[in-house]
Parts: structure tokens; C-alpha cells; sequence
């Protein structure tokens, strides 16, 4: 069924809010309130796009730490971010014991990634076979950069996945660089779909900056997953406009013309001009969008500074499972 309208808009508004949140989140870092941040700026309309394609509360996402817009839009709260980033003891995806950005929701089945690039694609590929066992039609969607698709563990979990045929989807989100390495020193190919072929499963690539052309590429590739006909590799193309984190200097390996260039393929600015041709949006509601954001990233720091932080006698209580949660 295509997207609605109002889904469409929907869309824009989970990447606009992600957009002007991850912007804060650089902010309160350079103001010495953080001490750590990891941008998705540049992939919204990828992971928008692409986690529209799944079933939330049914299917599972196993992303990995630039997916702000994907936990946005599957119920993570601006306030539960910004807790993230302060370390505050309600924060969802670990009570504050794990880094930043190493999302997860047990609601929402979302597992969190552990900070070793790749080694998130075993654990999709394991899930799936998993649900493959079970005889269930759920999904998994796995996320990661194209540098770690060089990665031993990559290319095991695609491997698995295609001789299994286990309902996966890896999605590449190619934004050229890994920290300082350009995509030509990381691979021989120009998509890391291409190397979906020497492994026996589909090899998709598209724009990342179009969210509705992913979200297309990306619902075909689950409904196929769900039907039993095996796994997709899908890669969106896209560009990292930030440094690599708060901690990078991206200065000492691309130029300011380069990203400059890039800024003018910026996803919010090439999707709201879309939503407003289309007749979808007008310019007097993307205002509106744009303050409605400000007010809810305004709010979920003013929230998330009240909060208290963990106690440091409870520092490794939820790190372990207790011994009767074994069996
Ligand atoms: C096994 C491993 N090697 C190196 C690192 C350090 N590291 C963290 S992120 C990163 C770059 C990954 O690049 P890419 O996969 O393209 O994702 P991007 O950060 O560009 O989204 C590296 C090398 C790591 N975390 N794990
Ligand atoms: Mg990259």
C-alpha cells in the first residue's frame, strides 16, 4: 500500500525533530554538559525511510549508533535522548551504563549494538534464524556503515543470512567515510550492494537522501523477508555532514569545498522542498514543524537536566542478569 499523506509528512516531521535534537546535542557538547556525541546528520532520510518499512512492536531493529531518526520514529522520546547523553539513571537503553548512541528499546525490540563496528550483523542474522525456527513472520532490519561492511563479521552475517534465507535486512548507510577513511580505501567496489552478488542475495542501491525511495527499496526487501524469500543487502548513499563525532576533527582529511558541495544534498532541505512541490506542505507549516521542534528539544533538555543520575552503589546491578533470569 503507498505511503498517505499524512504518513509522508509524518516522516519529515520524525527527521526534522531528529535533525534539530542531534543539532543540540553538538551544542550542549561544546558547552561542556556532555561529554560525548555521535551525529546522524545527513542520514535522516535514510532511516526514516528505511524503519517506516517495518512493523513496529513486531518486526526487530538492530541499529547502530548514527540511528537517532530510526529511535525517534520507533518511540524514543527526545527527553530519553537527552538523558542518554547526560548519563541520567531513567535513560532507555542501559540506566547510563553503556556509551551514548548504543540505542535500545526492549519495547520496541530494539537491540543494542556493542561499540565494535559489525558485530551488530551476527546478532540480526542470529535473531532471524531464531525466528526462522519459531515459524514466525517477523523481520529483522539491521543497520551499518558502509567502512564496517569491510569487516570480517559483515560479510559471516550476510553469508549466514543468504544460505539460511533468513528473513534480514542489511542496510547499508554509505556516508563515504569511515572516521578519516574515504569509501575507495575501504572497499574495490562502488556499493557495498555489489558484494551482495558473490554471496547469493539481492544487492540494492539508492539515494539516500530520498526518504520514499528507500522506504520503497526497503519494503519490498521485507516483504520479501517475510514471505520466506531470504535476505537483502540494500545501501543508501548519502553523505556524513558533521565530523565523525564531537571528538573529531574533520578538518585534517576532507576539505571545506567538499562538504560545502554536500550541504546543498542536505535530506531535510531536498525533502521539505519535495513535501512543499508536491502540495504536501506549505511553507507556513514547515514553520510551524520548525518551532514545535524547538519547543520539544527546549523541553526534553530542560526534563532531562532535572533528572538524576544513577547512584554509583547500583553501578553494575543492571549489567548483569541475576542468577534465577539464567534459565
Ligand atoms: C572493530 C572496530 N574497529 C574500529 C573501531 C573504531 N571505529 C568506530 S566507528 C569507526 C568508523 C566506522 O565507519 P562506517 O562503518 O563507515 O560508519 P560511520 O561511522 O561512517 O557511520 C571506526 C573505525 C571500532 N569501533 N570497532
Ligand atoms: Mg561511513
Amino acid at each position: 500500500m503507498p505511503l498517505s499523506n499524512e504518513k509522508k509528512k509524518e516522516m519529515f516531521w520524525t527527521m526534522l525533530l531528529s535533525r534539530r535534537l542531534d543539532e543540540r546535542a553538538w551544542v550542549l557538547h561544546r558547552q561542556g554538559k556532555i561529554a560525548f556525541h555521535i551525529s546522524g546528520i545527513g542520514q535522516e532520510a535514510a532511516q526514516v525511510g528505511a524503519v517506516y518499512a517495518i512493523e513496529k512492536g513486531k518486526d526487530w531493529l538492530v541499529p547502530y549508533y548514527r540511528d537517532l531518526s530510526m529511535l525517534i520514529a520507533m518511540g524514543m522520546s527526545p527527553t530519553d535522548f537527552v538523558m542518554s547523553l547526560m548519563g541520567k539513571a531513567q535513560e532507555p537503553s542501559s540506566g547510563a551504563r553503556q556509551m551514548p548512541s548504543h540505542f535500545s528499546l526492549r519495547q520496541a525490540n530494539i537491540v543494542s549494538h556493542s561499540a565494535p563496528v559489525a558485530t551488530q550483523s551476527p546478532h540480526a542474522s542470529g535473531i532471524g534464524l531464531g525466528i526462522k525456527m519459531d515459524g514466525k513472520d517477523e523481520v529483522v532490519l539491521t543497520t551499518i556503515g558502509e567502512g564496517s561492511t569491510s569487516q570480517g563479521e559483515w560479510y559471516e552475517a550476510v553469508n549466514f543470512a543468504a544460505i539460511h534465507q533468513l528473513p534480514v535486512v542489511f542496510l547499508v548507510e554509505n556516508n563515504r567515510y569511515a572516521i578519516s577513511v574515504p569509501q575507495e580505501k575501504q572497499m574495490a567496489v562502488s556499493s557495498a550492494a555489489d558484494k551482495a552478488c558473490g554471496l547469493g542475495l539481492p544487492g540494492i542501491e539508492v539515494d539516500g537522501t530520498q526518504m520514499f525511495e528507500v522506504y520503497d527499496a526497503v519494503k519490498e526487501a521485507v516483504d520479501n523477508a517475510r514471505k520466506g524469500d531470504g535476505p537483502s543487502v540494500i545501501e543508501a548513499k548519502m553523505y556524513r555532514l558533521t565530523p565523525h563525532s564531537s571528538d573529531d576533527d574533520d578538518r585534517s582529511y576532507r576539505t571545506r569545498e567538499e562538504v560545502e558541495h554536500f550541504k546543498k544534498e542536505d535530506p531535510i532541505i531536498v525533502m521539505k522542498e519535495q513535501l512543499i512541490e508536491q502540495g504536501l506542505m506549505t511553507e507556513e507549516e514547515y514553520k510551524t514543524l520548525e518551532e514545535k521542534a524547538k519547543k520539544s528539544v527546549d523541553d526534553a533538555v530542560e526534563e532531562a537536566t532535572r533528572a538524576p543520575y544513577p547512584k554509583g552503589e547500583e553501578a553494575a546491578t543492571p549489567v548483569y542478569a541475576e542468577e534465577e533470569n539464567h534459565d
